[in-house]
């Protein structure tokens, strides 16, 4: 009786695997395999709060989608196209992971948009690729192989013979392909439409961030919500509605009662009619500032310009992945840049009231300078558009000292003095953007005594910002030299963090470790001071101020009453309580800090108090996280609806 049993169990193992055999979709549901272990790999090395529960689910979800219309293939066919399918999705996987590990970010449709950028970041692009991420493409070779196996066996010239009959095998086909489809569609749509319930309600309305929409629904599916999130902005119309705009308007009414406040101020207007230079530095960071490395100073020069000026120790950049054209964006604009790609890439064409054109209407010449090419986050179009006389690119430098992408901050500050000479306009508004001390920092200055920090980047980094330093110091004597100097306000930021976050390094610098809420302030942190001329009301403001409030400031400063304009910034001189909020929904008041969760969820986070670095309950920050989500709303309509007409009052800014 045993025997017997065991006989049919036997036989009946061997007719399973003999069918097994026979199932056609062996090659499919290795490369389903091999992709969901390179996805999970991507999240751990991500480390962007992990992925939810859900995450095999959609990820399994979006496998099935891409491989379910290459059920329909014959088999030759079919091996084929799954090896080109690995391929382009470990190139996807590849791809987004270096850009993430540079902007903290996935590439997006507006990203791809700018590819120019990409090629221009060659150098820095090879130093963010290690030798482990082999493995995204491991799988490939064996993949080519089967490929090779199946075109030879499977060879009609060979006398191979599909089984079953046509009709029968087209069936099977269509079937597998609809009930792959049908499988892989439900396990994106179930889990994100329970996520939608709980802590993802509004997120992809919202839009803050592309982080949380990864955790929801995985990396293709982020994919796929962005070139529909793109398809709708572009093609789609998606306009908003009268209750939306009307809400937009009320937001803008009340911020510009807080704007307004700045004009009862003693110093509105007290610098009418005198020059503006801004400076805008290449990934400048605070931390540099009064900071020493081998007991030598690493800024001397802007450590004492600033003692001659006022300056803002907590001020921050409000960047995303549009990164230097962010920080003009929000500066120069006074609005926020959007979650993903660039302002100057995705809406170039769009009404802003930007400084050139604001500071024209007084009867100013505006010219903008940067030594690199002017098609680079589509400058050329931007500033046209911003309504700047002339943009001085790298067409218009001598490059007499070339250093790391272009020109050598020093040869660039020098000509930009000569070029604003050469333009002879009086009163001139006029913004340098410095290029120098540009990732990877490289530029081959070893002057600084960087003892432990050898070899490493922050090491290579403070040495690039002691030679942007010595670049500021001449750009004084420059305009000293050119009789400027009594007559112009100088104003400098950094534009946006250095991408370095090995905090070691940076406790090595400091000599003490590096505090958690410090983690988070160091990379938002940049410099910002404006030089009065005869160093007047020179001294330190401790308000908490962002780049959107550059703009207001200068119209402070001159007298330019704002309320003709469609800006959000809140001058930095005036004495409204101010909020600094990020573009990832983070926010500081000066008391407290907000860092959101990865998830992007309202009531998850840490909330800091500024005092003494502590961890508050995250109840205290909820008000102001939810106001910082409404003010992110209100500017991403405005800028991507091209708002700005709509949400000026009185007489509207003519463009001359
Ligand atoms: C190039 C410069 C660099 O023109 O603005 O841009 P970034 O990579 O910092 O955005
Ligand atoms: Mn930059």
């Amino acid at each position: 009786m045993l025997t017997q049993l065991q006989t049919q169990a036997r036989k009946g193992l061997r007719i399973s695997l003999n069918g097994l055999r026979y199932f056609p979709f062996w090659a499919a549901a290795l490369m389903i395999v091999a992709m969901l272990y390179k996805l999970a790999y991507l999240d751990r090395h991500l480390n962007v709060g992990g992925m939810n529960h859900w995450k095999w689910e959609v990820n399994l979800g979006a496998m099935l989608l891409a491989a379910s219309w290459t059920a329909l293939l014959g088999p030759r066919a079919r091996m084929l196209a799954l090896v080109i399918v690995d391929l382009l999705l470990s190139t996807v996987i590849f791809s987004d992971l270096v850009y993430f590990r540079y902007f903290k970010d996935f590439i997006s449709v507006p990203v791809l948009m700018q590819a120019g950028q990409v090629s221009s970041l060659q150098d820095s692009i090879s130093s963010l690729i290690i030798y482990k991420d082999a493995i995204y493409f491991a799988d490939l070779p064996i993949a080519i192989l089967m490929a090779v196996w199946v075109f030879r066996k499977r060879s009609p010239k060979r006398g191979y013979k599909q089984p079953g009959t046509r009709k029968f095998r087209l069936s099977i086909r269509v079937a597998t392909a609809i009930l792959a489809f049908v499988i892989g569609y439900q396990l994106i749509a179930i889990p994100v439409a329970e996520q939608k319930k709980g802590w993802a309600a509004g997120l992809f309305e919202g839009n803050w961030w592309n982080i949380p929409i990864y955790n929801v629904t995985g990396l293709f599916g982020f994919h796929g919500y962005d070139a529909y999130r793109y398809a709708k902005e572009n093609w789609l119309g998606g306009g908003l509605s009268d209750k939306e705009l009307q809400e937009t308007k009320d937001w803008m009414s009340s911020r510009k009662e807080l704007q307004k406040q700045a004009e009862s101020d003693p110093l509105f207007g007290a610098y009418k009619g005198k020059n503006v230079l801004v400076v805008q530095a290449e990934a400048f960071q605070a931390f540099l500032i009064n900071q020493k490395i081998g007991g030598e100073e690493i800024t001397p020069n802007l450590n004492k310009l600033i003692g001659q000026s006022v300056y803002f120790p907590n001020f921050y950049h409000q960047t995303a992945n549009g990164r230097t054209s962010d920080a003009d964006f929000a500066t120069s604009c006074s609005l926020h840049p959007v979650t993903s790609g660039s302002v100057f890439i995705r809406f170039a064409g769009h009404d802003f009231d930007c400084l050139p054109q604001m500071l024209k209407n007084e009867g100013y010449g505006a010219t903008v300078h940067h030594a690199y090419d002017g098609s680079f986050w589509n400058r050329n179009n931007m500033y046209h558009n911003m309504n700047y006389d002339k943009f001085y690119n790298i067409k218009d430098f001598k490059i007499d000292e070339p250093l790391g992408w272009s020109l050598g901050d020093k040869s660039f500050f020098r000509q930009t003095v000569e070029q604003i000479q050469e333009a002879g306009k009086s009163p001139f508004y006029a913004m340098a953007i410095t290029l120098s001390s540009h990732h990877p920092y490289a530029i081959g200055k070893h002057e600084l005594n960087i003892g432990d920090l050898n070899g490493s980047l922050l090491g290579t980094y403070v040495q690039a910002a002691h030679y942007v330093d010595e670049a500021v110091g001449d750009l004084v004597n420059e305009l000293k030299q050119a009789n400027l100097w009594d007559n112009t306000i100088l104003m400098f930021y950094g534009d946006h963090d250095n991408s370095i976050s090995n905090w070691d390094d940076y406790a090595k610098l400091f000599g003490r470790p590096v505090t958690e809420l410090e983690k988070s302030t160091i990379l938002k942190k940049v410099p910002f001071f404006i030089h009065l001329p005869n160093d007047e009301h020179a001294g330190i403001n401790e308000k908490a101020v962002g780049q959107m409030d550059t703009a207001p400031t200068i119209l402070h400063l001159l007298g330019i009453s704002t309320e003709n304009y469609g800006i959000m910034g809140i001058s930095a001189l005036s004495s409204t309580p101010n909020t600094v909020v990020f573009r990832n929904g983070g926010f500081t008041d000066g008391n407290l800090f907000f860092v959101p969760s990865n998830e992007g969820i309202l009531g998850k986070g840490t909330c800091y108090s500024m005092k003494d670095g502590s961890v508050q309950d995250v109840a205290a920050c909820q008000p102001g996280a939810k106001a910082a989500r409404t003010e992110l709303q209100v500017s991403d309509r405005i800028v991507e609806h091209d708002l700005v007409p709509d949400v000026r009052e009185g007489t509207a800014a003519t463009k001359s």
